[in-house]
């Protein structure tokens, strides 16, 4: 049996900018066998490890790559963990599939932590280099991956840190992906060269040695990609398949709210059921933007809209083919953007800005109305296609219970023209108001801008 099967390149420029076409791993051939490069040669003081031939193989670049002794560093046992659980978090994604084995002999490929970037041609921390999948049979008997020695302060290996990043990195070049100045990333012509619209460079690609701010040198504990890129998805994915297992649930993926351990950003691929980014804890104003990475060359977003507060170095983008339907804002102003499918949008307190693209969206207003603090502008309403949503617990004095609100508490105009109007829409201004007590003494409560002129009846309210 084959350990190796072939592919071409998908034609999509973004995504061949980042893996190489012909061999992958067959994975009717059981997992890659993973043997982390420690267990040799160890030379007593507790100092170095020693790298071996194994089934007399070549050595990836023996003039650089000294088999002394002395380019090579052990792994700690956490590092081991942390290894394995990096490359297994790209089963997630696509139909690639990991195992750690305790011999050489079996392995499809060996991981050596190596001291100093003089072997690969980038000595920079972070850098690493894996060789291509290998057919056994071809003589090169295995696939050799080097990290080069982290530097101790990023060695936490927490995803979001870029200790994690680059194992991450690793692993995914373990299993075909490759760098974008080396397969041709549009508008790459060297390492240090982003390209067009930046993309070269972490967090738009994994395979990049170009990182976006915060751009830590050596200490980056937050910032980093936490799972390969939408680019980076749509490879594996090419590769092997797409997981259509993975997150099929209703999930909430809730946005991070300050630059601390563990804070990154997290490609979501999500095969099924009815989704929400969140601004849930945030206080600050928040960006969430429910569109698919388009891969589309020229398109600025092509490698993903990123949702995240401000500020905060860590969020979310989308994948190619998942869809996520709803949004739910902070506390703060925030901006939300949907996508073609019926969305749920909610923004929360604060003054928001909402648009639902296409399809049939859902616009909540469940938090209580303040006409200074707390007035949302929708700047897509469609009276054919979208409906708005009012929390009976914040427009208390409506008098319908839920569903539909009744026509007679629903007017046009600039005020109330009688004790039973609670919601009016100014025609001309665009405005929707609350009015608790209709033309009684309280003040009417302008809770959002919905666009001028529109075609509106109580119809477009339910009452939650
Ligand atoms: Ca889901
Ligand atoms: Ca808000
Ligand atoms: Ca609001
Ligand atoms: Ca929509």
């Amino acid at each position: 049996m084959s350990r190796i099967k072939q592919i071409t390149k998908t034609g999509n420029p973004l995504v061949d900018g980042v893996f190489t076409a012909g061999n992958v791993w067959d994975m009717s051939d059981g997992p890659v066998k993973v043997k982390i490069g420690t267990a040799n040669g160890h030379n007593g003081d507790g100092g170095w490890f020693e790298a071996v031939d194994v089934k007399g193989r070549d050595v990836f670049d023996p003039d650089a790559l000294a088999r002394n002794g002395s380019d090579t560093q052990p792994w700690t046992l956490s590092d081991e963990q942390a290894l394995m659980q990096a490359a297994q978090s790209l089963e997630a994604f696509c139909g690639v599939k990991f195992e750690s084995t305790s011999s050489f002999e079996g392995a499809d490929v060996v991981w050596w932590r190596v001291y100093g970037g003089r072997f690969v041609d980038l000595d920079i921390p972070g850098s690493f280099e894996h060789e291509a999948p290998v057919e056994p049979i071809t003589g090169q008997q295995q696939s050799w991956g080097y990290l080069v020695n982290l530097h101790d302060g990023f060695q936490s290996y927490v995803p979001g840190g870029l200790g994690f990043q680059t194992i991450l990195g690793l692993a995914a070049q373990a299993v075909g992906l490759n760098w974008a100045h080396e397969e041709g990333m549009p508008g790459v012509d060297s390492p240090y060269d982003k390209g067009d619209f930046g993309f070269n460079a972490s967090p738009y690609t994994l395979m990049s040695v170009n990182k976006l701010p915060p751009n830590h040198s050596f200490y980056g504990n937050y910032g980093f990609l936490k799972t390969p890129s939408a680019i980076d998805v749509a490879a594996l994915q090419a590769m092997y398949g797409a997981n259509m297992t993975t997150a099929t649930g209703n999930n909430q993926y809730v946005l991070p709210t300050a630059n601390v351990q563990g804070t990154g950003w997290t490609t979501i691929w999500d095969a099924g059921g009815i989704d929400t980014i969140s601004a849930a804890y945030s206080t600050l104003p928040v960006s969430i933007n429910l569109n698919q990475a388009s891969l589309n060359v020229g398109d600025p977003n092509a490698a993903g809209y990123f949702s995240r507060q401000m500020n905060v170095y860590g969020g979310f983008t989308i994948a190619k083919g998942t869809v996520i339907e709803n949004a739910t804002g902070g506390k703060g102003n925030d901006l939300i953007v949907g996508n073609a499918y019926a969305n749920v949008i909610k923004g929360g307190l604060g003054n928001d800005t909402l648009k639902g693209l296409g399809g049939r969206d859902t616009f909540v207003f469940s938090s209580k109305p303040n006409s200074k603090t707390n007035i949302d502008k929708i700047l897509d309403y469609s009276v054919a296609s979208d409906t708005i949503q009012l929390a009976k617990a914040s427009f208390s004095k409506i008098v319908t219970k839920k569903g539909a609100l009744k026509s007679n508490e629903f007017w046009k105009g600039t005020k109330a023209h009688d004790r039973d109007d609670h919601i009016i829409y100014d025609t001309k201004s665009g405005a929707l108001y609350y009015d608790p007590d209709g033309t009684g003494s309280a003040a009417a409560i302008k809770f959002a801008t919905i666009g001028k002129n529109l075609k509106m009846s109580a119809a477009e309210f339910v009452i939650i």
